[in-house]
Order: C-alpha cells, then sequence, then structure tokens
C-alpha cells in the first residue's frame, strides 16, 4: 500500500514537472516566414507571424541564423514623418493571441548575409525566446518591392 502510493506521488510529480517545463517554444506557431532581400549588403528584414496556444504570454526575445552573422530585433515607428528603428530587447506574443513582425513595426534585422541571399532562397531562423526555448523557422526570401510572405497572406494589409 505505502509503496503503491509513493509510485502514485512519483508519477504525479513526474507529470507536473512535464508540465511545467513545457516550453515558450513549444506553445509557438511561426507562419507567413518571410524576409525582403534589398540589393547589396543593406540589412534585410524577416516578418513573421507567431501564434500561442498557451496559457501564458512569451516573449520573443531575438534569433540567429547560420546565413547571417547578426540578427537584431527592431521596430520601425514614424517619428516627425520620419522613419526610424528602435533596438528592442523583446517582444510579447500574448495568451491565446499573436504577434506579428511586418513591414513597418516589429521586425527581425538580418545583417551581414555571409553568403548572397537571393529572393526565392530559403533562410533558416533559429528563434528565441526569453526562457531560452528555441524554435528553427524557414523564412522565404522575397524581393525589395515584396509586401507580404507571398502565399496570399499580405493580401489587404
Ligand atoms: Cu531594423
Amino acid at each position: 500500500m505505502k509503496s503503491s502510493f509513493a509510485t502514485l506521488s512519483l508519477l504525479t510529480g513526474l507529470l507536473l514537472a512535464s508540465a511545467l517545463h513545457a516550453t515558450a517554444a513549444e506553445h509557438i506557431r511561426a507562419s507567413h516566414a518571410w524576409i525582403r532581400v534589398l540589393p547589396g549588403d543593406l540589412p534585410a528584414g524577416a516578418y513573421v507571424t507567431l501564434a500561442n496556444d498557451g496559457d501564458q504570454a512569451v516573449a520573443l526575445s531575438g534569433a540567429s541564423s547560420t546565413a547571417y552573422a547578426t540578427v537584431m530585433l527592431h521596430r520601425s515607428s514614424m517619428q516627425g514623418g520620419m522613419s526610424r528603428m528602435t533596438m528592442v530587447d523583446s517582444l510579447a506574443v500574448p495568451a491565446h493571441g499573436k504577434a506579428v513582425l511586418a513591414p513597418a513595426g516589429y521586425h527581425l534585422m538580418l545583417m551581414q548575409p555571409r553568403s548572397p541571399v537571393k529572393p526565392g532562397d530559403t533562410v533558416q531562423l533559429l528563434l528565441k525566446f526569453s526562457d531560452g526555448s528555441t524554435l528553427p523557422a524557414s523564412f522565404i526570401a522575397r524581393p525589395a518591392d515584396a509586401l507580404g510572405a507571398g502565399d496570399g497572406s499580405g493580401a489587404g494589409h
């Protein structure tokens, strides 16, 4: 009797532990992921929609890529009629909600490509969250005049 109780507590403990240890990345789905490639060595903006199916908000803290030496989380905003970019530490994805990285707003700034990235290429980015978890996502490279991921999701914006 005593041993079966011990087994039950152990099982309950394991279940609780695995629930508590579910990472931020496990609750995030990335979609409409694309990169706007600019000519020359100009930095490229990466855009993605992040959906959180979890009960807790998750914070995107940045990303990395083997294709670019530097990736930073930026926000574009208009100030006095001028577009400017600022670095941000993190972007919250609300519980059961979405965060949208899109032109003229939040984006990942990709700098110093290790080799030229052309429209049509697929680039892997590793999205990083504030709890240390990561989510790999495929971004499609699009030309400078693209407005969206090219799958129809950008229509109407
Ligand atoms: Cu930027």
